[in-house]
């Protein structure tokens, strides 16, 4: 019996830790704001070709549709119904995006906006995506339907009724964040409600979620809307398969709440990750590359099994959320594809690449005046498609990231590499330094302000490779930097620091 309990506990708390990622596949992707017709047609023709495992979509669900400002990204952060109508689509849209990316081998999991309904305020106008009504004022949100007595009302203690302290476990779960309307999660009919808009995305195909806001819901009402959560559709997953639940919890150390209050529930956002990696690309507070030997766990970040790991997301990349100015982005776009290099290449965590759309960035007093600008869009507000240009990039604004070479390459370096160790450390002491997986892979880095010019151990088998961040292997042929591994699988390296990305990778797939 005790033996049964164990499993049986075992088994509930790693199942929902496994993103389900397809053999061989193993980095997911952010599409921010994408269309679903755009997403399906991407998986087809870019995700799965080129070895991604799934996409983090925006919130499917019914959101509020905002005037002022003008259509901002955030707005569909503010739910209005379970419907499934957004920016981005329809329902029929969106089960075609499921279907056809789950048909070529690439996961879609849902940004579940579940704390909270819209603002208090509710916004000029009060349009919503589906067209639904509803009164942010007296808390009515028919086509759920939730009334005021669905709400934290008077649990909330502080005047505002939002949440002004984050040292206080209380306000944070029970107040409003951003006066967002806060839902009783600890109501039976409250959890049916969210378990059931789950649900029919699971039903849908998806293979988990990225639960928004995490840190504003005790852990026991997750757990009790997670229970209520079906296993994933046998359509596409195996039998007894738990949908990959991945929480938003931002925990960079000095708050009440802490990550590890989620760790059992299913895997966390480690937002230390890109805080840190970002101060080191950048040199800042005295940090430098030699000092990511241990990188990971011994950086004191979460286990390594808990850990969701990315260099930006949506919210930092603009100012919002935490990690600040050391954030980088696709503005600083060579230390971008640097770090998101290095995480690709570095076997923590489920790895995440941030996919945006451009804005008008407008600075005053150091603060974005237009960090609230949604996707390129229409004049009428709708969501704008995203082009595919000759040269694989996109255009009108959408910046795709994901479609970098130097990055798509490292996506695929960490499918060839996959359960391959850490190893073969080098470093010059200072922002040099290189690693491999085993004998799978191989990268070097400078950062340094000299060039690097060394010999070292490589772990790779005898041979020429070509170099997949300046160029890559086409037919037989390589289009970059070709680098030659001795039988003693050592190799000479040579990365002057002026050049567009001083990064150089190999794997075992690169081999001419
Ligand atoms: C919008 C307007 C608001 C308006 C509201 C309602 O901007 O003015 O009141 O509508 O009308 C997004 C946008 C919000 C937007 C919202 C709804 O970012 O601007 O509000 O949609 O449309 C906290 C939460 C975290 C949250 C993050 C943004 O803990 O969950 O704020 N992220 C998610 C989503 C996000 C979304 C929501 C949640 C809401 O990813 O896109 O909001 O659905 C500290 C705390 C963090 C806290 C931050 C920011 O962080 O630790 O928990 O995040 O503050 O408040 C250092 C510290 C770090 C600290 C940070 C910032 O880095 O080390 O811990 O400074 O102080």
């Amino acid at each position: 019996m005790k033996l049964f309990i164990l499993v049986a506990l075992f088994g509930l708390s790693i199942a929902q830790h496994n993103p389900h990622i397809k053999q061989g596949r193993t980095a997911i992707v952010h599409l921010f704001e994408w269309r679903w017709a755009d997403i399906a047609a991407e998986c087809e023709r870019f995700l799965g070709p080129n070895g991604f495992g799934g996409v983090q979509i925006s919130p499917p669900n019914e959101h509020i549709v905002l005037n002022s400002p003008w259509r901002p990204w955030w707005q569909r952060y503010q739910p209005i119904s379970y419907n499934l109508c957004s920016r981005s689509g329809s329902e029929d849209e969106l089960r075609d995006m499921i279907t056809r990316c789950n048909n070529v081998g690439v996961n879609i999991y849902v940004d579940a906006v579940i704390n909270h309904m819209c603002g208090a305020s509710g916004g000029e106008g009060n349009h919503s995506s589906c067209g639904s009504r509803f009164n942010a004022g007296t808390k009515d949100f028919p086509s759920v339907p939730y009334s005021a007595l669905d709400f934290n009302n008077n649990k909330c203690k502080t005047s505002s009724g939002d949440i002004e302290n984050y040292s206080d476990v209380f306000q944070v779960r029970d107040c409003r964040l951003v006066s967002l309307l806060d839902l009783a999660l600890e109501k039976d009919y409250v959890r049916s409600k969210v378990a059931e808009y789950m649900n029919k995305l699971i039903d849908m195909g998806v293979a988990g979620f990225r639960v928004d806001a995490c840190k504003h819901m005790w852990p026991g009402d997750l757990e009790a809307v997670y229970g209520r959560l079906q296993n994933l559709s046998t359509v596409w997953f195996p039998n007894n398969s738990r949908p990959f639940i991945f929480q938003e919890v931002i925990d960079l150390g000095g708050e009440a709440i802490s990550a590890r209050e989620y760790f059992h529930l299913g895997r966390v956002t480690e937002f230390k990750y890109g805080a840190k990696l970002g101060t080191v690309f950048r040199k800042w507070k005295g940090e430098k590359l030699v000092f990511t030997r241990n990188w990971g766990e011994g950086w004191g970040f979460m286990p390594d099994g808990n850990a969701v790991v990315f260099i930006d997301n949506h919210d930092n990349q603009r100012g919002h959320g935490a990690g600040g100015a050391s954030i980088v982005t696709f503005w600083d776009s060579k230390l971008h594809k640097m770090a998101v290099g290095y995480m690709l290449a570095h076997p923590y965590g489920v790895a995440r690449v941030m996919s945006s759309f451009r804005w008008d960035r407008r600075f005053v007093d150091g603060k974005d005046q237009n960090d609230w600008m949604g996707p390129p869009s229409n004049s009428d507000g709708s969501t704008k498609p995203v082009p595919i240009n000759p040269d694989q990039t996109c255009g009108d604004g959408w910046v795709c990231e994901h479609r970098w070479r130097q990055i798509k390459n490292m996506v695929i370096f960490r499918n060839v590499v996959d359960g391959q160790p850490h190893s073969n450390w080098w470093d010059n002491g200072s922002n040099q330094v290189a690693f491999g997986r085993g004998n799978r892979g191989f990268i070097v880095f400078n950062n340094d302000d000299s060039d690097l010019d060394v010999t070292m151990n490589t772990g790779m088998s005898g041979g020429t490779y070509c170099d997949v961040i300046s160029g890559q292997k086409e037919g037989g042929t390589c289009t970059g930097k070709k680098i030659h591994v001795g039988s003693d699988g050592r190799a000479h390296f040579k990365i002057s620091n002026s050049e567009e990305d001083p990064f150089v990778a190999i794997h075992a797939e690169s081999k001419l």
